[in-house]
């Protein structure tokens, strides 16, 4: 668990998962930035049906915006916004594309690196899970509806 970090986002669920909560921080160093995923409450993995889409495992992504907007309606957290694309990718190499995010009985504990921005760069950005896997190829993206939201926020550095 990271005991320092530079800027974090606070998620909240949507009304399609009202449950969730949790926070990812963003450390910087060197040559890019960790980025730590702590999420409790995800629901449980369901197959698609003629009338769902798959639940689970959940992209997740950084979007443009860093107002979630509203949890509730049948698609939660449109405010957000786009995925955050600094460089003109395609989606699967946004600079915000994510791996996803595994549920062990509701919880999903994740540590990656990426070298694609530093935490300055994605505050007043926001961060997004969907409710269905990614595929890294559909564009403008894939997922599905957004099941959780929070705005990523700098972190003031500790008083000495
Ligand atoms: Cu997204
Ligand atoms: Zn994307």
């Amino acid at each position: 668990m990271l005991k320092a970090y530079d800027a974090v986002a606070h998620l909240s669920g949507s009304s399609l998962a009202p449950d969730v909560r949790g926070t990812v921080k963003f450390l910087k160093i060197n040559d890019g930035t960790w980025v730590e995923a702590e999420v409790f409450g995800l629901p449980d993995f369901a197959e698609a049906t003629d009338s769902s889409a798959q639940v689970g495992p959940f992209a997740f992504h950084i979007h443009d915006m860093d107002t979630c907007g509203s949890t509730s309606g049948d698609t939660p957290f449109m405010a957000a916004g786009g995925h955050w694309n600094p460089d003109g990718e395609p989606h699967g190499n946004h600079a915000g594309d994510f791996p996803v995010l595994f549920s062990n009985c509701g919880t999903a504990k994740m540590l990656f690196f990426t070298n694609r921005f530093y935490p300055e760069d994605v505050v007043g950005c926001s961060v997004v899970i969907h409710q269905s896997p990614d595929d890294y190829k559909t564009q403008p993206a894939s997922g599905g509806k957004r099941i959780a939201c929070g705005a990523i926020q700098k972190v003031a550095p500790p008083l000495t």
